[in-house]
């Protein structure tokens, strides 16, 4: 009986002090936690922070405001989600390159698997072998069709010079540029995606273009059936908009897919889908499983599916920003047209050569590219393992926001950062580029760094040049200034305006003279 005693009492103490070791460490270990946890917004049960995150600003500006009373990293939730705001350049560097990797995943949301038939694409998708996989191959493709060809630049010259036609013959009626813009780029797009362009008029185009806009206005753009996951089963019209949208979009790409394997050789690589077609059938050789790398049918028609939507979009949306604010500062405009004069002139047409010659024109699209990222909020990444940034810890499955908007407009690294000044990327001689500050990524860095930033460069020095060389753009007579603030959404587009484009003096019998092909 005693030893039974003995034994109650020896168990009660062993297991009493297991407890208490138990409840110190976890109290420690809350302590540490807490105290490397980043600032956070108010939070209930099931509607996380919603309340606090009401606001008549976009959610950029919103975000940066955010930063007077929570710092330059703070935490909130959205539905059931931790989500990091990074503000500050560190940070964003820290997330973007340094712990890139770790940092590489992707949130998966209602409308984005809507658009990428659940993460089978390049942007939208999370970090896997598959990922790394497609990414390399239209990585190369786009450099074997673009950035690494010369016949890139006449394709961009030739859209450049069809679109400087179409505006000499609507001499002073206000136009809106964007449809010419939009078909310009896709143009380009669509020789390296597909190799094949569209005419002006072109019934598929005009379809193009409505589905493009219509997946703008509702994908990623962190609605409410974003967050929460479950309203998809109420009656949504922007979840209609985007279904129908992506629809049309399907169907022109499976036409184009079918088009390709038709007549598809392994001895010709024409395009970016050919370059995909030939990874597919290499793999199928070689006895891999398309289905464990990913080239099934739907990977390849999504990847093309994003470089072409991308690649419209993004450059479309850049070359407007510029002709809004070249319309808002005339001088500016001015001494564009000054440079292109003195180092250009009027007997031949800019080209890709003369981009160290222009430090001007390249300081303004670095300027516009500030002021007004494409993409303010980027893509919001995932944390896919535990890790920190800065002083505090970041459990796994964290989402992390970089607000590139709080960087281009960080008080302490530019000056005046609301002020359109395209000097403050030269020197003080006016004739050198340079960067004033490292808080800058118009294209995002590390591991999810923009495929396109070399294509996109290309295309706004040529098409910006060519128009600069021949036309005057101003705002129409009574008509207000176009806005500045422009529409939020998974690309931070401009309101629609017109434009007056007028010819400049000495071009009306000139413009003959730089349709010739080569300068
Ligand atoms: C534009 C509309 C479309 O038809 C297809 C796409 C998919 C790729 C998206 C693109 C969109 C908008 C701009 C994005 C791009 C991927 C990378 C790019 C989001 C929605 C940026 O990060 C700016």
């Amino acid at each position: 009986m005693a030893w039974l005693i003995c034994f109650c009492v020896f168990a009660a103490v062993i297991l009493v002090s297991l407890y208490l070791r138990k409840m110190t460490l976890m109290c420690v270990r809350g302590l540490l936690i807490d105290d490397r946890s980043p600032p956070r917004l108010p939070s209930l049960p099931i509607i996380g922070s919603l309340l606090s995150l009401r606001s008549d600003s976009p959610p950029h500006i919103f975000f940066q405001q955010l930063q007077k009373k929570y710092g330059a990293i703070y935490c909130l939730t959205m539905g059931s989600h931790k989500v990091l705001i990074i503000n500050s350049h560190h940070h964003a560097k820290e997330v973007l390159l340094k712990k890139g990797k770790i940092f590489a995943g992707r949130p998966r949301t209602v409308t984005t698997d809507i658009l990428t038939r659940d993460g089978k694409d390049i942007a939208f998708a999370d970090y896997s072998v598959t990922w790394r996989f497609h990414r390399k191959i239209v990585h190369g493709a786009l450099y074997m069709f673009g950035e690494g060809t010369a016949s890139i630049e006449k394709i961009i010259c030739e859209e450049a010079r069809s679109m400087c036609e179409v505006l000499a013959n609507l001499q002073s009626s206000p136009i809106d540029l964007a449809p010419e813009l939009t078909r310009a780029v896709t143009n380009v797009v669509c020789a390296l995606c597909f190799n094949s362009s569209y005419k002006r008029g072109d019934p598929e185009f005009e379809a193009m273009l409505k589905y493009s806009q219509g997946i703008v206005d509702t994908v990623a753009k962190d609605s409410l059936v974003d967050i929460f996951p479950w309203l998809q089963w109420f009656p949504n019209e922007d979840l209609k908009i985007l279904k129908r949208c992506v629809a049309i979009r399907d169907k022109l790409l499976q036409k184009k897919y079918e088009e390709h394997k038709a007549d598809y050789s392994d001895n010709v690589q024409r395009d970016l889908l050919d370059a995909l077609l030939s990874a597919k059938h290499s793999s199928e050789n070689n006895n891999t499983s398309t289905q464990d790398i990913g080239l099934t049918d739907d990977h390849l028609l999504m990847t093309v599916g994003d470089i072409f939507g991308a690649g419209v979009e993004t450059t479309t949306t850049v070359l407007k920003w510029s002709i809004v604010y070249l319309i808002h500062h005339p001088k500016v405009q001015k001494k564009i047209q000054e440079e292109l004069d003195t180092k250009i002139g009027r007997d031949r047409h800019p080209q890709l050569s003369d981009r160290g010659n222009l430090p001007y024109l390249e300081a303004t699209i670095r300027e516009v590219l500030r002021i007004r990222p494409v993409s303010p909020l980027l893509i919001p990444h995932v944390a896919l393992s535990d890790s920190s940034i800065g002083e505090y810890a970041v459990q796994k499955g964290t989402r992390v926001i970089v607000n590139l908007w709080s960087l281009h407009h960080d008080e302490k690294e530019w000056k005046n950062p609301e002020l359109f000044d395209p000097e403050r990327f030269l020197d003080e001689k006016g004739n050198t580029l340079c960067y004033p500050s490292v808080s800058y990524l118009p294209f995002g860095a590390g591991v999810r760094v923009c495929l396109g930033e070399a294509l996109a460069k290309m295309e706004l020095f040529l098409f910006l040049s060519w128009i600069l060389q021949r036309f005057t753009l101003e705002v129409p007579d009574g008509q207000p200034l176009p806005g500045l603030h422009g529409k939020f959404g998974v690309v931070l587009q401009p309101q629609r305006f017109k434009v007056n484009a007028r010819l400049r003096i000495g071009w009306e019998k000139n413009l003959q003279c730089s349709e010739v092909e080569s300068g």
